[in-house]
């Protein structure tokens, strides 16, 4: 029992030392395109960044719940930098992507 209460105290020490030297965090900030904060009515986003069009800057690609659908980004500026283009709905065989068995 002893033995038990020392290990679980040094793996709660690890966990301390691992929250006090973990990713630090700014400030979240509002996306926006052309100077308006970016609003998705189909709640439950699910964003990400990557480079879909293949020109070497992270472009941000938002997942929505109801409609299932996903919003592409365009990214602008920089990866340092970003400035996003308005969203345009990502489209497969002329039709909007919907994703299977997400939504309402
Ligand atoms: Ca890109």
């Amino acid at each position: 029992m002893i033995n038990y209460f020392y290990r679980a105290a040094a793996l709660l020490a690890g966990a301390h030392a691992l929250l006090a030297d973990g990713p630090q965090f700014q400030d979240p900030v509002r996306i926006e395109v052309e100077g308006e904060p970016i609003a998705i009515a189909g709640g439950y986003t699910f964003p990400a960044m990557v480079d879909l069009d293949g020109d070497k800057r992270l472009d941000l690609v938002v997942g929505y719940y109801r409609g299932a659908g996903m919003l592409f980004y365009k990214n602008i500026g920089t990866s340092e930098s970003p400035s996003y283009a308005p969203a345009r709905s990502l489209m497969v065989n002329g039709e909007p992507l919907v994703v299977p068995g997400v939504g309402p």
